[in-house]
């Protein structure tokens, strides 16, 4: 890096550095400002595009969390300088969070990989040099393709697999396409260690496996459920911008075992045990009741309007009268009824009053009540039951598909791309129809989405299924934009399966601890500034599917991991003898020209074009935002959905009963269906998936006891994991504002990674600031140091999320590709699982030992 350019980046390092300060609200009890932390464009000040260069803001699209902002980048002589939101975007409009900046930081990391790379040294693992040497595109691509025609020779397609972990929507062209030509049923998604069990709850009460958005601006009490909105979840950038306006109109209230950043601005904050939210929930659901506070215009009534919730009785089916709703009075004799606050408290460790006050003001906001549930409740072993009991207070207070309540998804017009079908040959087929890798569907694993034994991932266990070679061993794989070497629960188990690996190829901008164990590693361009794209988000009552553009001159020979580098492996099996694939991409055609795509860059461009046609072309408008043609659409980088029609699937949802089901008639039908496939009946199925219920209590929301890996010792306490503010996913440890930035979050301190415990289990055992210590379990153990702070509920120990890196670059490592800075959570997680949605458990599941290093 020249000196200019140095200069320039401390410049606006100690620029960012004070508008975060000043947003953090750092001191627990401190007042929130509205949209103090999230840079605004009419905020900045100086820094005006220098004589003669030429300035401007260009449209693209930032993945660094799930909330898929429509953002400007402010480019100069082909270099981006700054980062905003898009005015045009009717979701996050100009607002982005902190984290959007850090882009800038891993665009220009001099760190990343900046041309391909193949491995010289055959010996894999932790630690072992891979020898890694550049060689030509044309060689990289070659050898992959080679590969490819290898086992299309052996008829051993099936044993070919694609991962993924962030993605544009133009994904099909490389996760599902690509895989199916070849003949393998092996895509492998990262969804089961990112949010399945938390869409289980939504779909199996009113049938949409989707995240939800939250019409807060209309909202009079917000519930948030293990999520923390201000710092994480999604559409950071825009609640962020309205959580002012939030805190001054409604009552917040969170649940969460440690202080977050949203529970420090919440009026209630109900500490919860980790693990025991079904208790509160079902609790909650039976004050609702029996103070009769349900809201009648969505659920109905007695017919003849006298309340019979009363605690410890059963009430006759026959005397109620539902309206949207299917199966309340079940869900009482099944569940509720025994469940007061006073049981709930023993659990819970939450007071019995706070748990009743807290459900009689929620109640009492009806319909404008949001019960906001993240992954904390439902990342767990047996979560899918959290999952449907914290959702369907949504349900009781008729705040789903309502105004100020709990939205779904707006109608989009993207479309899919052409037809895959014709381009099968016979061993496509024959691998494409053999079981995926993952063991979803097996009779432990039903991973029930959308209602289907095995209809979902389990990303996780695909690291058990190569280790033990069942159904079969993988020979190959491609993986992107993921880092499963790191971001699984029980990572080591991860870097035994990639060892066994023949060939793995990683498409990524930095050597990560998945590239450690590959034999071909391809430059990635990065997401937000160098490549195309589109993406789908919610919130603000809106839809929005903004671009993913390149603004700037690629920094390296990279290529983009969705269009090009698959254009180009197509290329290649076709020159082999195999064009099924290539034929099938040259389908891909310029909507405004009719023309095949000749090349990789008209291929990107194309696919994308296809894939957005009737959001701009005027001939094919289906609604929302509309333009004149592409080039105003490309410029304009973001379309807007039209506002949200609440009430709007009242009365026809997709479940079996087209209502809010209380009692699951959906979740009858698929473990019945899973059930049959094995020919065994539900407990069974139960039993073996380890869930407590038996008979019809597992049709409804109800209440699990935890399942916690780890004994009761001194020195134990239950692990509190969670995203650090700054986190990009897995992908903010090489940027130096990082670890600048740590303290961001509540009682972290910068440059270090630490674990935090109440000082009261701290003096116990004679525990300092800043010591050094040792964290175990059975999966593995990592080492932090020591913070002593009060927002840590007694008994658990917090750890953010985010360093441990032992590969990734300078900044995120001690010594890179050996050791690492700080600790991986994963490492002391162990692989377990909410199986009924496939998820990986992250909360309230694990005991870890504590020992002054
Ligand atoms: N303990 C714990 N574990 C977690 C979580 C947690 O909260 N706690 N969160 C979980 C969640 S929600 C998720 S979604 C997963 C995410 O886990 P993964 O899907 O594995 O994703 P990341 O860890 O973000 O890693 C992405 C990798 O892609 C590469 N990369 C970075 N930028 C780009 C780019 O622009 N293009 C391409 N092609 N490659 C790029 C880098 O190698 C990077 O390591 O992690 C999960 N793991
Ligand atoms: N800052 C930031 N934001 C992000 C991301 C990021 O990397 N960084 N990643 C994005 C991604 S990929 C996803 S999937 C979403 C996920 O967003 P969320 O689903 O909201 O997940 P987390 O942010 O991990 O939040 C988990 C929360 O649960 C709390 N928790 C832990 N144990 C328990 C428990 O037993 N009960 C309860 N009630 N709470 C518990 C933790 O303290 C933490 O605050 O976030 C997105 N937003
Ligand atoms: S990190 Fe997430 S909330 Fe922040 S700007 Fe990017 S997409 Fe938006
Ligand atoms: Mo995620």
């Amino acid at each position: 890096m020249n000196k200019t350019e140095n200069t320039t980046r401390k410049s606006r390092k100690s620029f960012l550095k004070q508008t975060l300060m000043a947003g953090s609200g750092l001191g627990l009890g401190s007042v929130f400002a509205s949209g103090l932390n999230t840079l605004k464009a009419s905020d900045r000040t100086g820094e005006k595009p220098r004589a003669g260069q030429n300035g401007r803001w260009e449209a693209s699209a930032c993945l660094g969390c799930t909330s898929w902002c429509s953002v400007q980048v402010y480019v100069q002589d082909g270099r981006a300088t700054r980062v905003r939101g898009n005015p045009n975007s009717k979701v996050n409009g100009e607002n982005i969070c902190v984290r959007g900046h850090m882009g800038l930081q891993q665009v220009y990391d001099p760190d990343r990989l900046k041309t391909p790379m193949k491995r010289t040294n055959p010996d894999k693992g932790r630690g072992v040099d891979p020898g890694f040497v550049p060689i030509t595109w044309e060689e990289a691509i070659d050898t992959i393709a080679e590969k490819i025609m290898e086992l299309r020779r052996n008829e051993e397609t099936h044993k070919f697999m694609v991962t993924r972990g962030r993605y544009t929507y133009l994904r099909d062209i490389l996760y599902d396409r690509f895989p199916k030509i070849i003949g393998s049923p092996n895509n492998i998604s990262h969804s089961a260690i990112c949010a399945e069990a938390e869409k289980f709850g939504p779909y199996y009460t009113e049938g949409i496996w989707a995240y939800r958005q939250y019409d807060v601006r209309n909202a009079r009490y917000v519930l948030c459920w293990g999520a923390d909105p201000i710092a994480t979840n999604r559409q950071v950038s825009h609640y962020n911008n309205a959580w002012g306006e939030v805190l001054s109109r409604a009552k917040v209230a969170t649940v969460e075992p440690r202080l977050s950043a949203t529970a420090a601005k919440s009026d209630e904050w109900l500490p919860v045990k980790p693990g025991e939210d079904g208790a509160l929930a079902v609790a909650m659901a039976h004050v609702i009741l029996t103070r009769g506070l349900w809201y009648r215009p969505f659920v109905g009534d007695f017919k003849d309007g006298k309340n019979r919730f009363r605690t410890g009785r059963t009430v006759n089916e026959n005397t109620f009268e539902e309206i949207y709703t299917h199966g309340l009075v079940r869900w009482w004799n099944l569940e509720l009824k025994d469940r007061t606050p006073e049981w709930a408290a023993g659990k819970a460790g939450v007071p019995a009053d706070q748990i009743e006050r807290v459900a009689i003001d929620f109640a009492r906001a009806a319909p404008q009540a949001i019960c906001w549930v993240g992954g904390g409740p439902t990342m767990q072993v047996r979560g899918a039951y959290n999952s449907m009991a914290t959702h369907a207070l949504n349900g009781l207070v008729g705040s789903v598909d309502n105004k100020g309540g709990t939205l779904a998804s707006n109608p989009e017009y993207s479309q899919g791309f052409p037809s895959v079908e014709p381009y099968l040959d016979d061993i496509a087929r024959k691998g494409i129809a053999k079981p995926k890798i993952d063991q979803r569907g097996y009779l432990e694993y039903p991973a029930l989405k959308g209602g289907s034994s095995g209809g979902g991932v389990v990303t996780n266990r695909t690291a058990d299924g190569i280790l033990d070679g069942d159904p079969y061993d993988i020979k190959m794989i491609i993986a992107y934009f993921n880092n499963f070497a790191f971001s699984n629960p029980g990572s080591n188990r991860w870097e035994k399966a990639m060892e066994k690996i023949p060939f793995n190829v990683h498409i990524t901008t930095h050597v990560a601890e998945y590239s450690m164990f590959c034999d071909i590693i391809l430059p990635a361009t990065h997401h937000m500034f160098e490549r195309h794209g589109f993406m789908k988000s919610i919130g603000n009552a809106h839809r929005q599917l903004p671009l993913n553009r390149p603004v700037i001159d690629r920094v390296w020979d990279s290529k983009t991991d969705e269009t090009e580098v698959t254009w180009l492996i197509a290329e290649k099996l076709a020159e082999k003898g195999f064009p099924n694939m290539l034929d099938h991409y040259k389908q891909y055609r310029d909507p405004e020209t009719g023309a095949e795509p000749k090349n990789e860059k008209e291929f990107d461009l194309y696919a994308l074009k296809h894939a957005t046609r009737d959001l701009w072309d005027p001939d094919h408008y289906k609604g929302g935002d509309r333009f004149d043609g592409w080039d105003d659409f490309y410029k304009t980088g973001v379309w807007n959905s039209e506002p949200y029609n609440y009430r709007g699937r009242w009365g026809s949802m997709n479940t079996r009963t087209r209502k809010f089901e209380f009692f699951s008639e959906t979740l009858k039908e698929a473990l019945t269906g899973h059930a049959e496939r094995h020919d065994t009946d539900v407990d069974t199925v139960l039993a073996t998936s380890n869930y407590l219920a038996r008979g019809d209590l597992a049709f409804v929301p109800h209440y699990e006891e935890p399942f916690v890996h780890g004994e009761d010792r001194e020195n134990s306490f239950m692990l509190v994991d969670y995203k650090s503010r700054l986190n990009r996913e897995g992908r903010s440890a090489n940027c130096s504002w990082y670890h600048e930035m740590k303290d961001i979050d509540p009682g972290c301190i910068a440059g270090e990674d630490v674990a935090q415990l109440n000082p009261e289990d701290a003096d116990r055992l004679g525990l300092r600031d800043g010591d050094k210590i040792r964290l175990h379990s059975s999966a593995g153990e990592l080492e932090c140091r020591l913070v002593r702070w009060e927002g840590v509920r007694p008994g658990t120990i917090v750890k953010p999320f985010g360093m441990g890196h032992w590969a990734y670059g300078r900044y995120a490592t001690r010594v890179n590709g050996k050791q690492p800075l700080g600790g991986n959570n994963n490492q002391v997680m162990p692989a377990d699982y909410d199986r009924l949605s496939g998820s990986s458990a992250f909360y309230g599941y694990v005991k870890v030992n504590v020992d002054k290093v």
